[in-house]
């Protein structure tokens, strides 16, 4: 088994020591900081997300603030998305792109106030990316990573379980939409929102020496609804088609390949780092590769892991690669995402992927499974 040595290079996250007495197994690098991944019981952490109640450390979801005269410019000017009817109390889901329209991160953008703005990260340096060209284009802003620390609480029972703690009221805020409030003093932004498909909700914490104290307000309260530990589930998100930024997409990839589409903004007066470039994709006919699901013939009753993508081919020669390889326990099958060549999705055909015992034949599928 390998074992992850702590350094300040790597950052823990204000739960930290509460995940670690909730039993915490397994970890993961995210955005230069330690990420939850398992409590060493997956399946029971699926059954708790799509049954019950689940609380996750997602503080390595990093915010990158921008602020100040010309903070809506610049942070338009940094998103692939015409955010002219966006709302304050709104987040967004969006592309950031570079010059040559390949994604650099698929965060959700929160408008805080006209003029303040925070991007909720996928794993890239967008903290040095957005300095550079706020300086470079000579905008007024000021751009930092603030003391903000996401956690999640999701799951088909999240919502009683926040309406316990935070009001009535929170049950009319709508998806992706936020609030900033407080637990007893404990300075949070409340988002209907969270890396799954159960339903939910975010705390951004705004105070990272009371993240002890929040954790334990959430678990105290959750008890009744039998809460547990969880963490960003693999199996659950392949089911529901959620992007993982860095897995799914190849460093060339653009958000059009990636089933980002209806949330890319391409025949738009607003101007973005990108914009020509994706003009240019759908001026030629459209994305060359699609992120697809594929339905695997496997004989495995149960996931393995996929330390790094491998190839999708057709009679041998390379048409894609895939990203993810899970046993669906509602599907009861094996399913996978992978980014395909747009001839060979067209077509219908049959490809094959490599398993633990050799190659298995894959139909694609749409996404989401589920
Ligand atoms: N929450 C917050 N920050 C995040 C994530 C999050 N940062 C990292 C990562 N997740 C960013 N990527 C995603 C990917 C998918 C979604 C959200 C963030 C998501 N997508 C839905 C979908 O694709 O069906 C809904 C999109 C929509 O309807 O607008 O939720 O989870 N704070």
């Amino acid at each position: 088994m390998n074992r992850i040595t702590l350094s300040p290079r790597l950052r823990t996250s204000p739960f930290y020591a509460s995940t670690v007495a909730a039993g915490l197994s397994d970890v993961t690098i995210y955005n230069k900081m330690v990420m939850p991944t398992s409590y060493g019981a997956l399946k029971a952490e699926y059954e708790r997300l799509l049954n019950g109640v689940a609380i996750w450390d997602v503080s390595a979801e990093r915010q990158v603030e921008i602020s100040g005269p010309d903070a809506d410019a610049c942070v338009q000017y940094l998103t692939a998305r015409d955010l002219r009817k966006a709302k304050v109390g709104q987040g967004k889901y969006v592309a950031m792109c570079d010059h040559a329209g390949r994604i650099l991160n698929d965060p959700v953008l929160m408008k805080l106030s006209g003029g303040r703005w925070w991007f909720s990260l996928a794993d890239n340096d967008m903290l040095l990316w957005c300095k550079a060209v706020a300086a470079e284009r000579g905008f007024d802003v000021e751009v930092c990573e603030p003391d903000v620390s996401p956690l999640a609480v999701q799951g088909p029972k999240a919502e009683d379980l926040i309406a316990e703690l935070f009001g009535e009221e929170v049950r009319s805020l709508k998806y992706f939409w936020f609030t900033e409030t407080n637990l007893d003093g404990i300075p949070v932004v409340l988002c209907r929102s969270g890396w799954s498909k159960q339903g939910g909700f975010e705390l951004f914490l705004q105070d990272g020496s009371r993240g002890g104290e929040l954790w334990d307000k959430v678990w105290a309260a959750g008890e009744s609804y039998g809460i547990g530990p969880g963490a960003p589930n693999h199996v659950e998100r392949v089911e529901s088609g959620l992007v993982s930024w860095g897995g799914d997409n190849t460093p060339d990839s653009n958000p059009l390949e990636l089933g980002m589409a209806r949330y890319i903004s391409v025949d738009t007066d607003v101007d973005y780092i990108g914009k020509a470039a994706l003009q240019k994709v759908m001026a030629a006919g459209g994305p060359e590769r699609l992120l697809v699901g594929l339905l695997v013939d496997s004989p495995a009753t149960s996931s393995w892991p996929l330390p790094a993508r491998t190839p999708v081919t057709l009679d041998g020669v390379e048409v894609g690669t895939m990203s993810a390889i899970v046993y669906s326990h509602r599907m009861q099958r094996t399913i996978a995402m992978a980014q395909v060549g747009r001839s060979v999705v067209e077509a219908g055909s049959t490809v094959q992927v490599e398993g633990p015992e050799g190659p298995m034949d894959a139909t694609i599928t749409e996404l989401p499974f589920l």
